[in-house]
């Protein structure tokens, strides 16, 4: 046996970092690139391997300790052949990505020569000689800005995590790089619109290098930015976690954004993981409740094609399964009677409407919706995170579900009790525009406490919503036909427009339902109940 001393790399010019973890004890025996430390700079995490295997002898240094290329962290015993003859104690450097990639600015160049406003491309800087290292995070969403040193996107081989950041403050036009695609040195990762000061001129584009189209898809085009999916994914950069953690995360399917880190700096290391995973199991389903597709091979039986969901429909598919497993629903019906209400919006209520402004049935649904809640507290409730409370909430939230051509999304008019008729239009199609556009605010979409579905602008006579919890109640609506009522003396022709209340039957009883669904049809009924 012989001893040899295991040394910090080249740290590719960066004179200090810091040592974050010690993953082994005196006495643990090693196989050669088995992780011996952690060590951590401002804008990097590298995990220290050993080259040899062997025991550890002796750890020269303690977590929070600052290192530089060529300190000496450990001693390991190994076998004698494992160590240069005549040398008995040999530094032995393992080799790992040298962090100066992330250290380093990313080469960032402009289209032209101009002042103000120019547009940059983001390209991976000096990766150490390696090649081919995966994108892991997209730290911010398309449109957004940030300042300059602030992270773009987060880069892992297997022995480093690199954070690039943006050189100069600015605003991301788009990704040209995807999570799960491989980038090399100087592949363009990101377009920025950045700002050069007056008389200054942008950087000047150098030479262009295609980053092989095997492995990267086109991004979203320029301007287009993406919606509240993104967000999910932009809330991994803030993600403080090695490549080892990262790695063991991704093999227990445990999503990093949601485990709190007890390391310094709170970084998340494997103990906070696995208690995670112990706490969810603990737990039993959560919202990390998966969507389990079908296995089985339907080619055997005729041609098949195969399309990735959009990841509108991803999440849009974990919150139905999450909400049909936890929340025992039952759907009440009943049929609102809109003839005057329509004589009216068609008619009277046309002159005096603002130019460009279109009412369509829902805003008075959604005024009726308000008072029904101002009238029935519990339903715009929440049940307490023990389910022994009761959350009554004081302000009236209600979002819209929308039909996007990438799937469903829900934006939520914000106080919806102090709007208008007309306002309350403005507001639904304001929404539903954005949620088109893909232009929906990063809160669009949170704080509501009940939702509308409408399909009546498509047709059908019933549906069952699944109530979007926390929430406790949804509203379908269907649509409005004549139908032949009984007035008491003949058959009249009437407007009727169905409705179909979903709700969560732990805090709503069925009388409650009734009794609520009833409300919003005499309201409805009666233009006049909504004026006021
Ligand atoms: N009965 C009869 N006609 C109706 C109606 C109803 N219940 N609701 C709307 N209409 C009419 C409108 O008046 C309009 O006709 P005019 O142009 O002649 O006035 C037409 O249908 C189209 O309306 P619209 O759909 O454009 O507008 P809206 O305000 O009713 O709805 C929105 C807006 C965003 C809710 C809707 O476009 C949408 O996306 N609906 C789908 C929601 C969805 O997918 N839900 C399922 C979720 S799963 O629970």
């Amino acid at each position: 046996m012989a001893q040899v001393q295991v040394c910090v790399p080249d740290l590719g010019g960066i004179d200090e970092v810091e040592v974050i973890e010690i993953e082994v004890a005196v006495g643990d025996s090693l196989q050669a690139e088995d992780t011996l430390l952690v060590l951590e700079s401002d804008k990097a995490t590298m995990e220290v391997p050993v080259p040899n295997d062997g025991k550890v002898a002796e750890i020269l240094v303690k977590v929070g300790d600052k290192v530089g290329s060529g300190s000496a962290v450990a001693m390991m015993e190994v076998a004698a052949t494992d160590t240069p003859e005549s040398e008995p104690e040999t530094k032995v450097e393992p080799e790992i990505p040298s962090p100066s990639a992330a250290e380093k600015a990313p080469e960032q160049s402009a289209k032209s020569v101009s002042t103000g406003p120019v547009e940059v491309q983001v390209e991976v800087p000096d990766l150490g000689g390696i090649d081919q290292v995966e994108v892991i995070e997209l730290c911010i969403k398309e449109g957004e800005t940030l300042v300059a040193e602030e992270s773009l996107l987060v880069l892992e081989s297997d022995k480093a995590t690199m954070e690039v950041p943006a050189v100069q403050s600015g605003k991301v036009l788009s990704y040209l790089v995807k999570v799960g695609n491989k980038v090399s040195q100087g592949d363009k990762v990101a377009t920025m619109l950045v700002e050069t000061e007056q008389g200054q001129a942008a950087p000047a584009l150098p030479e262009q290098k295609d980053i092989p189209t095997s492995s990267v898809e086109p991004s979203a085009p320029v301007g287009k930015p993406e919606t509240q999916i993104t967000i999910e994914i932009s809330t991994q950069g803030s993600v403080h976690a090695g490549p080892a953690v990262r790695k063991l995360a991704r093999e227990m399917g445990v999503d990093l954004s949601k485990v709190s880190g007890s390391g310094p700096k709170k970084r998340i290391v494997k103990e906070d993981v696995q208690s995670f995973v112990k706490q969810s199991l603990k737990q039993g389903p959560t919202d990390s409740a998966s969507v389990v597709g079908s296995s089985e091979d339907f080619s055997r039986y005729g041609h098949i094609s195969e399309k990735p969901l959009s990841k509108i429909k991803q999440v849009t598919a974990r919150n139905m399964v999450q909400s049909q497993r936890t929340i025992p629903q039952v759907t009440q019906f009943d049929e609102a009677d809109i003839t005057e209400l329509e004589e009216y919006r068609k008619g009277q209520m046309q002159a005096q409407l603002p130019e460009g402004v279109r009412v369509s049935p829902l805003a008075f649904i959604l005024k009726a919706c308000t008072k029904a809640l101002e009238k029935f507290p519990e339903f715009n409730a929440s049940l307490g995170p023990n389910g022994d409370t009761l959350i009554l909430k004081q302000y009236f939230n209600i979002g819209v579900a929308v039909d996007t051509p990438d799937g469903l999304l829900v934006p939520v008019i914000k106080g919806a009790d102090s709007k208008g008729i007309v306002e309350l239009a403005v507001a639904s199609s304001e929404l539903a525009k954005q949620a088109r556009d893909k232009k929906l605010a990063m809160d669009a979409m949170s704080g509501g406490c009940f939702t509308i579905s409408s399909l009546g602008g498509i047709g059908g006579t019933a549906f069952t919503p699944i109530v979007s919890a926390p929430q406790v109640a949804i509203l379908g609506v269907s649509k409005a036909a004549f139908k032949p009522v009984w007035n008491g003396s003949s058959f009249e022709p009437r407007l009727m427009l169905p409705l179909s209340m979903s709700y969560d039957h732990r805090v709503i009883d069925g009388a409650q339902a009734a009794q609520f669904t009833r409300y919003l049809c005499q309201l409805l009924s009666d233009v006049r109940h909504l004026l006021l």
